[in-house]
C-alpha cells in the first residue's frame, strides 16, 4: 500500500473531514482531498484490464475507476499518489471509457467529459480511435492522459466521493 503525499490542502481537508469522524471512510479506502466533493482513494495493488478494474472497484458497493475531472490540483495529485508505484512503462486507468460512441467519452458515473473541465490529454492524444477506447495516466507521458487499448492490464485506483 503506498502511502499518501500531502496535500497542499491538507490542512484545510483535515480541519474540514474532521466534522465527518473517521467512521465513515469507507472500508479499506484513504482520505484524498476535498474539492467541492470529499474523496477517498483504494490502491488494490493490482494490475487489470478496464472492465476487471471497475468490478474490482465496485465490488464494496461503493468504489470506481478513479475519476480525474477536477482540474489541474486534482491530476497533479492524484499522479504524485501513484507515479512511485507503477513502472516505467506502466500507466493507471480513469474511469471512463468511449466504447458506446468513438469520440463521446463517458465518466464511469455516467457524465460526459466536459469541454469546461480541463482535460489533461498528453500531444496527439488521443490518437489510438476505436481499438483506444480507455485512457490511463501514463509513466512515460509524465502522467498526462492517452487513450489505451482496454484488454490490457494496468494499475488500478478506486474512488469514492462524497457527496
Ligand atoms: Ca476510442
Amino acid at each position: 500500500m503506498p502511502s499518501l503525499p500531502t496535500s497542499t490542502w491538507g490542512s484545510e481537508s483535515k480541519s474540514r473531514l474532521g466534522g465527518i469522524g473517521d467512521a465513515l471512510v469507507p472500508k479499506d479506502y484513504a482520505f484524498a482531498m476535498i474539492t467541492d466533493q470529499i474523496h477517498f482513494i483504494k490502491f488494490p495493488n493490482v494490475m487489470q484490464d478496464y472492465i476487471t478494474g471497475q468490478t474490482t472497484c465496485g465490488a464494496d458497493g461503493m468504489g470506481r475507476l478513479i475519476m480525474d475531472d477536477k482540474g489541474q490540483p486534482w491530476h497533479d495529485w492524484i499522479w504524485q499518489y501513484v507515479a512511485p508505484n507503477v513502472g516505467v512503462s506502466e500507466g493507471v486507468w480513469l474511469g471512463i471509457d468511449d466504447s458506446q460512441l468513438e469520440g463521446t467519452w463517458i465518466w464511469n458515473d455516467g457524465t460526459q467529459l466536459s469541454a469546461s473541465v480541463k482535460t489533461m490529454w498528453y500531444g496527439g492524444e488521443p490518437g489510438g480511435g476505436a481499438p483506444d477506447d480507455c485512457i490511463i495516466l501514463w509513466k512515460p507521458y509524465g502522467g498526462m492522459w492517452g487513450d489505451y487499448t482496454c484488454h490490457f492490464k494496468e494499475w488500478i485506483l478506486c474512488e469514492v466521493r462524497f457527496p
